[in-house]
């Protein structure tokens, strides 16, 4: 008796409470969504599951997103963990497999800070998709990327803990209790990275974001934070770790966030097929103005960031005013960590009349970024790292 009472709290204990959709505050189409803390003027891609993205200028406006500004990328109802509910498991090919708490996590490990930019694999879709459509997915613009202060636990120390093996080629699989309706099967959200990867001492298990506790919509209490990768490999609510002969077989890993040669279909692939995002690519993007503004002649400073690949170096951005002809080099702040994005500015003279900016970025191994977006397009719209454009109007 006592001990099947004992049971069933423990079963409590653990389960998560998904928030209901059924919820007036996140049903699509109400007068008052859920707006999860963010900003009134961010642009919302979809109410539930809940994506949404700050506008350009407000996103040029800090080198540290603020947690209501920042992009909230979701492919299934927020999860709603207490913290003193999380655990965190560890299994596969390690020594020993281990249950961790929130406690444990916050007192028995030393904590880190990196500031890193999370960046979706879809940014920048809305440029692809003018391109050739891409159905079903969001027409993310210029805002599916932010750069926070993520304060938590070495994921590598918390593998040392468990006696993780160095074999050779293994994976560290992640997994969160968020179910996606549009994974094939319907799945809970999960992702996985090379071990490689994962003990390097930038990955985080991170509970803190600007230094405050991490929100439930940026996956609190407990997210991976992976510098260098597209944000999907940044699981949230992580509450199972395994490191295993390769990578996970997750929807989100096996078969979507995968770059698909033009002509495949996306609704057919098979697991494995395409090539699967993991190291970011190098980018930049205008920021401010942006497309469509109206500006005055006169001096006109123009905003962005540039954006290297996994650990590389933003190192020049040029910036041109008349269509490629001439080109003029931004000013360069320095990036806040070797896992932030580099902001730039420039202050040019324009006259009345249509301006077309374009920027692009070098790195530090004096690659330069693809120049035209059209080259890039693939089914999904995943990775548009083509040079930045702005079309404007000065009056
Ligand atoms: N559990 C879970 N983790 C997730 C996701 C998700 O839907 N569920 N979305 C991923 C994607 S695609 C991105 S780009 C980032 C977005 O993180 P953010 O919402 O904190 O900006 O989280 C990643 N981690
Ligand atoms: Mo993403």
């Amino acid at each position: 008796m006592g001990n099947h009472r004992h049971h069933r709290r423990a079963t409590e204990e653990k389960r998560v409470t998904i928030v209901a959709s059924t919820d007036s505050e996140t049903e699509p189409g109400t007068d008052s969504p859920a707006t999860w803390g963010k900003r009134d003027d961010m642009i919302v891609r979809a109410r539930s599951p809940y994506n949404a993205e700050p506008p350009a200028a407000v996103l040029a406006s800090s080198d540290i997103t603020p947690v209501e500004a920042f992009y909230a990328r979701n492919h299934g109802a927020i999860p709603d963990i207490a913290a003193q509910q999380w655990r965190l498991q560890v299994s596969g090919c390690v020594d020993t497999p281990l249950t961790l708490t929130y406690d444990q996590l916050r007192h028995e490990f030393e904590q880190h800070e990196v500031v890193a930019t999370l960046a979706c694999a879809g940014n920048r879709r809305a440029e692809m998709l003018r391109v050739q459509p891409i159905p079903g997915k969001e027409p993310w613009e210029h805002g599916a990327i932010s750069t926070a202060r993520w304060g938590g636990v070495r994921l590598a120390d918390f593998l040392q803990a468990a006696g993780t093996q160095h074999s050779e080629g293994l994976h560290v699989a992640f997994e969160a209790p968020d179910v996606a309706p549009e994974a094939r099967p319907v799945q809970t959200y999960g992702s996985s990275i090379p071990l490689s990867k994962a003990m390097s001492s930038e990955v985080l298990l991170a509970w803190q974001m600007n230094s405050e506790p991490l929100p439930p919509a940026h996956g609190g209490p407990v997210r991976v934070v992976v510098p260098g990768y597209v944000g999907a490999r940044s699981v949230k609510w992580i509450t199972a770790v395994t490191v295993q002969p390769g990578p996970s077989e997750n929807y989100f890993q096996a078969r979507d966030y995968r770059i698909l040669p033009p002509e495949a279909d996306p609704d057919s692939v098979t697991s494995g097929e395409g090539i699967a995002l993991s190291s970011l690519t190098l980018s930049c993007d205008i920021l401010d103005p942006t497309d469509g503004d109206h500006v005055p002649p006169g001096a006109l400073t123009i905003r962005g960031y540039g954006l290297a690949g996994d650990g590389r170096s933003v190192e020049r951005i040029d910036v041109s005013v008349d269509d490629g002809l001439t080109w003029q080099q931004a000013v360069l702040q320095s990036p806040a960590s070797a896992w932030s994005w580099r902001p730039w500015s420039l202050t040019v003279d324009v006259e009345s009349g249509p301006l077309h900016i374009i920027a692009r970025a070098w790195d530090d191994t004096g690659a330069l970024q693809p120049e035209s977006v059209a080259s890039l397009w693939n089914p999904r719209g995943y990775g548009n790292n083509a040079w930045a454009r702005a079309a404007l109007c000065v009056q």
